[in-house]
This record gives C-alpha cells, structure tokens and sequence, in this order.
C-alpha cells in the first residue's frame, strides 16, 4: 500500500470520519502523481487521496479551487441538464471542519466523495464509450464555462505550456546523469525534429485566435466515471488542475487518451496508434454538446491540439527519466522512458493520419449542430 501503513492511512481517515469508523482501506485507481485509496467506513464510501507535494506544491490552493468549483457547481445545479451528473465534493475533518489534513510528515490528504455505481476505464472498449468520453468533456466545459478565471488559484503554473516544457527537457538533458543508450538517443531525435511545433497553440493564443477559459487540465480517459448500468458518462474526476487554458490541452489530452487501444502503460511500443474511428466518436460526443461554444479558428487548431499534446506529454515522460523520476510515479525502472515512447509512437501515428484527422474535424464541425462555421 505505497509507502503508509494500514494504521497511520486508518488514522487519517478516522479524522474524516470519526474514530473506529473505518471498516477498509485499498488503493484506487491507476494516477501518476497523487496517491489514491477508496475508504468504507460506517457513513458509506468515500476517496482519501495524497496530495503530491513535489507536483502542487501549495495544497492549500488546490483544495480552495475544489470549494469554489464545488459552490459554482451548486449554483448552477437548476440548469444542468436533465442526466446523472456530478463532480466529486471534498469532505470536512470532524474536530477542525477543514477540507485538508496534515499529517505528522507534513503532506496533505483529503478526503472526497465518491462517485457510486460508476467505473472508470483505462482503455476505451466501445464506440459508445468514446461517445460518451466526448460527452463528459463537453458537459464539463458546459459547467464551467461562467466559472470567473479570478476565482481560481493557478495550481500548477505553466501546465501545459509545451515551450516551457521544452525548456525543462533541455535543462534536464544538461543535469541528468544518465549514460545515453539507443532508446534515449531515439527519443532526443524525436524531440529535435518537432520543436518547431511547440509553440503553435502559444502563438494562436498570441494572435487572439484563442482565449483562456477554465478547463479540466487531465481529461484522460480513466478520469471519466461512467454509469455501472447506462454506460453514460456521469462524472469527471480528478479537479485538481481545474483553471483558465486553453479548451485544446482538454480536447488534445482526451482524444490523445481515448484514441490509444494499447493504453498509456502498454510495452507494445510498436503497436501503439491512434484510432480515428474512436476520434470522430469523441468528437461527435464533445460537438454535440458543447461544439456551439467553438470559434471557427478553435476548431481549425484541434488536430494539431491533439499531434501536440501526445508529444507533450511524451516531453513530460521522457524528462522525468531523465531527472530520475521526481514527477510521475512509477513502479518498475525505466518505467517513464517506455511511457515516453508509447506517447511518441502515438505521435507519429497521429501524424501519419493528420490530413484525414483534418477532414475529420471539419466535416464534424459542419455537420453536427451547434458548431458555428
Ligand atoms: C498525470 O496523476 P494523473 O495520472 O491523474 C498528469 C497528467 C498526465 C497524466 C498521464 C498534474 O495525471 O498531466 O496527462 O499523468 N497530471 C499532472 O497519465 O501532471
Ligand atoms: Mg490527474
């Protein structure tokens, strides 16, 4: 059970719930920076995460955005649609009332509501699963569309921002003290090769063509909770990165996470590639419920939105194992190095089908209602 033991994890969660309230503790989920574990206690199920501090590095904001998105969702709750929909809420320490426990060691956990009868998925294993992947993405955006940008903290500065991320990747290609071997030279070539791509959702951004909203930030697949009987999308968790970017780190991240089969963990390096059939599901999920809200120019930049994040996010893997994996966890050695690859695998695959992805895009904005043209 990561690095705490069943009494000190029983300990943090009877502040949540009351002492001799925890019937069981066991991990949840597959997250790379936070550590996750479902608790059954006498008052029902609930989620008690670690905050990583070496990724968030002021909890206390990360836990102030979850209120304010929380108090923004019970506003608007009468005019949500008419479908099971919900976020997960943060619960209160029974001495202190507060949404965040400190622990001896100085970490901070939280404790949140769980989502009931619902699954989460690593791979996508229908259509209609891609659909509603779409949905789910598009019925966020929806929620927190009139969410003001000032009342949320920046958690985590620079996300996304793939030209910052090159930067760390060069600073960590000077500070590593890694011997080079085939994989990692092949991955520096990668990289090299499409640096001038880096900055192409910055420059758009610079040109006015795209403005910041309040987005997911990690809209990947396995954030999406699905209904145990329906199959529809009834959550999307995992808040921690909620603030103002660009609605194409969201729709990039998701099509990058639901259009890999293989998954983000598989060693079939060679085998990884992006499905387009799965992409024009997605998309016609997300258009269909929030295509309305998409400038002509937003929707003209999501294929290269989706090349970018895949590559970004194999940037992100690849530094990490250069700088000895401080960032995402893992739990065999060279375990970001092959996460790196899949992601560029996947970039290369994306990029093999950019024209179609393309057309795809286009012919989805025009045809599904709301996309203005
Ligand atoms: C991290 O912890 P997790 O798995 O929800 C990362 C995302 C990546 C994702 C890749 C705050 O999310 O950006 O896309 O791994 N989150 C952060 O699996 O860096
Ligand atoms: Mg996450």
């Amino acid at each position: 059970m990561h690095d705490l033991g069943t009494a000190e994890l029983t300990a943090i969660a009877e502040a949540f719930h009351g002492a001799g309230s925890i019937h069981s503790i066991e991990p949840l989920g597959h997250g790379n920076v936070n550590a996750t574990y479902r608790v059954r206690s006498a008052s029902g199920t609930s989620v008690l995460q670690r905050l990583n501090r070496a990724v968030f590095q002021r909890p206390d904001l990360v836990l102030h955005n979850l209120e304010v998105l929380t108090a923004h969702v019970e506003r608007k709750r009468a005019t949500l649609p008419q479908r099971r929909w919900e976020l997960p809420r943060l619960l209160r320490t029974q001495a202190e009332g507060l949404t965040g426990y400190r622990c001896p060691k100085g970490e901070t956990w939280r404790m949140l509501t769980y989502v009931e009868e619902a699954r989460s998925v690593d791979v996508i294993e229908s259509p209609s699963q891609a659909r509603e992947l779409g949905i789910g993405l598009g019925l966020f955006h929806q929620l927190v569309s009139d969410l003001p940008a000032a009342a949320l903290a920046d958690t985590l500065e620079g996300f996304h921002i793939t030209p910052g991320y090159l930067q760390a990747y060069r600073r960590a290609l000077v500070q590593t003290r890694l011997q080079p071997s085939a994989d990692t030279e092949r991955c520096m070539r990668f990289i090299r090769d499409r640096e001038p791509i880096c900055d192409v959702l910055e420059r758009a951004r610079q040109r006015g063509e795209l403005v910041e909203r309040p987005i997911h930030g990690d809209p990947k697949i396995n954030n999406l909770m699905l209904d145990r009987r329906s199959g529809q999308a009834v959550a999307l968790i995992d808040l921690d990165t909620v603030k103002p970017g660009l609605v194409h780190y969201d729709i990039g991240d998701c099509l990058r996470s639901g259009c890999n089969p293989l998954g983000e963990e598989t060693l079939e390096r060679d085998a990884v590639h992006f499905d387009l059939n799965l992409a024009a599901e997605i998309l016609t999920g997300y258009f269909s419920v929030a295509g309305s809200s998409l400038s002509p120019a937003e929707v003209r930049l999501i294929p290269d939105a989706v090349r970018l994040i895949s590559f970004e996010l194999g940037l992100r893997f690849f530094s990490d194992h250069l700088n000895g994996d401080t960032y995402f966890r893992i739990s065999r050695p060279e375990q970001n190095l092959h996460r790196a690859m899949v992601q560029f695998q996947l970039t290369a695959s994306i990029e093999q089908q950019m024209g179609a992805l393309r057309q795809l895009v286009g012919d989805l904005a025009c045809t599904t209602a709301g996309v203005r043209s």
